[in-house]
This record gives C-alpha cells, structure tokens and sequence, in this order.
C-alpha cells in the first residue's frame, strides 16, 4: 500500500488507541501507525498536538488532533459517511453522553488490569510485543522503568484499583440497561455509533477478545486475576454485547472491505 497522509501515532495496547483504529477503520480510511515509545513519545505528541501529551495522536493531512473524541468528531464532520453520530437531537446528544462516560470508564479499566499486570505480568512483552524488533529489544529492558511509571501515572494501589473494579461493573451493568440484556442491539438508535465503539474498545482489554491486543496468547501468560475477570465478564450479555460487536462491527466489516 503506497503511504498515505494519515498516521495514528500510538501504543499498540493503549485502548483508546484501539478506539482511534476501530473509528477509522469505520469510516474505511487508509492510514499508516507509528508506535511510540512510551516516555519520549510526549515530546512528539505534545509538538504534534499541542495537547495533553496522550496518545493517539491522528494527523491527517495538515490537521493533526491529540485525543480520541477530538478525533471521532474531526472524522465524523470531515468523512461523514458512514456516519458514526446520528443528526443534531436527542439520540446525537446520548451518544455523546455515552461516550463521555465509557471513556472514563477507560481509565478504571486500565487501573484494573494494570494493578494485575504490573506486579503477576510481563509488562515488558505485553506491551512491546508489537514494536519492530529494536523497539521491542530496549522495551524489555526498560520495562522495570515503565512500570513504576505507569503505577505513579495511573494511580495504581490498591484502594484505587479496587474502587476501578466497582466502576468497571457499573459499567457493565450500563451496557445491560442500555440495551435490555439482548447483545444483537446498539446503545442508541439501530446502527453503530461512536457510544458502541467507544464502549466496545474500551472495555476491550477485559475481555481478551480475539484480533485485539489483548487476546490472550500462549507466550504472554496472564495473571489470575485478568483470566477470571475476562471469563466471568464473557458470561454476562455486556460481555457477550461487547464481543458481538468486535465480530460483526469490527472483524467483519475489515473482512468484507478487504475481500471487495
Ligand atoms: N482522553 C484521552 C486519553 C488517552 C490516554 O489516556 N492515553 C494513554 C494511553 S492508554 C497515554 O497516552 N498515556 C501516556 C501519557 O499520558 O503520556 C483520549 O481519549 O485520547
């Protein structure tokens, strides 16, 4: 594929990354990733976007937008269709108030599973695992860097992490009431919106869903905890929702673009 003028710039893990991708593969938009280092990646981010420092970073064309919403609203009033928000109104004005809260929810959600990872896990491979080969090799090394870092940065102890895992099923039990327990509806209206994928990708990394990041694989074993959180979770229609949606919104959709 010849280069193109869109580049996400991100950890591969990082799910609001995950929710960045799934946007622009949404609107069936070409782009080229560039996987940061954690740490210097400020540096880059801050230059690029004047922001937080955060990825994703999206820079498209000569527009370049340091924040997941910022970039599913650039791509909804920029590539309209398919359209990922419903028309000015009421339905437009839930999406956004799901979104705003499942991307909070993101934030429980990696306190969680961090608070697991970062003392039973391989930080170094589940977070390097998809860097080219230089990048993986001094990841690994620094990995104990990278660890406390994120422990400080994301407030992982263990009052905190407890009070995630409450959120994360308060989460979950929204999901519920939102679409009546039944996993084949969307959080509003009849079609994807940006509610669904922001919801979906963000509670991602619990569910260890097959062709994300988090799927879990034989190399990288997961602590205890992670495992029995993903299967307990795949057994409530949240968790089963959560997996529809990857598989006929996410995995079919690429499947059926890259047949045509
Ligand atoms: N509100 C931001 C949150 C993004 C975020 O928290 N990104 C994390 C990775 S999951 C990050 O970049 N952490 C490192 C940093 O903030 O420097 C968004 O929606 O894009």
């Amino acid at each position: 594929m010849p280069p193109t003028e869109r580049t996400l710039y991100q950890f591969p893990v990082s799910h609001y990354c995950e929710k960045a991708r799934w946007l622009l593969d949404a609107k069936g938009l070409p782009y080229q990733l560039q996987n940061l280092m954690p740490g210097p990646h400020r540096r880059l981010t801050k230059r690029m976007a004047q922001a937080s420092g955060s990825v994703p970073v999206l820079v498209d064309g000569t527009v370049a937008l340091g924040d997941s919403t910022e970039i599913a609203l650039h791509l909804e009033r920029t590539y309209p269709t398919p359209p990922l928000l419903p028309p000015p109104g009421p339905e437009r004005d839930r999406v956004l108030e799901l979104e705003d809260y499942f991307d909070g929810v993101g934030i429980h959600v990696r306190r969680w599973a961090y608070g697991y990872i970062l003392d039973g896990g391989d930080v170094g491979r589940f977070f390097f695992g998809a860097y080219a080969a230089p990048q993986r090799w001094l990841g690994r090394l620094l990995a104990p860097v990278l660890k406390s870092v994120i422990r400080r940065q994301y407030r992982v102890t263990p009052t905190k992490v407890e009070e995630s895992r409450v959120k994360v099923l308060a989460a979950m039990d929204r999901i519920e009431s939102e679409t009546q327990k039944d996993p084949s509806r969307y959080l509003v209206g009849s079609s994807l919106t940006l509610a669904d994928i922001t919801a979906a990708a963000l509670l991602g990394p619990l569910l260890a869903i097959e062709g994300t990041p988090y799927a879990f694989r034989p190399e990288l074993p997961m602590p205890k905890a992670i495992v029995q959180m993903a299967e307990e979770l795949r057994k409530r229609p949240a968790g089963q929702w959560a997996l529809r949606r990857y598989q006929e919104d996410r995995h079919r959709v690429a499947a059926q673009r890259h047949a045509a």
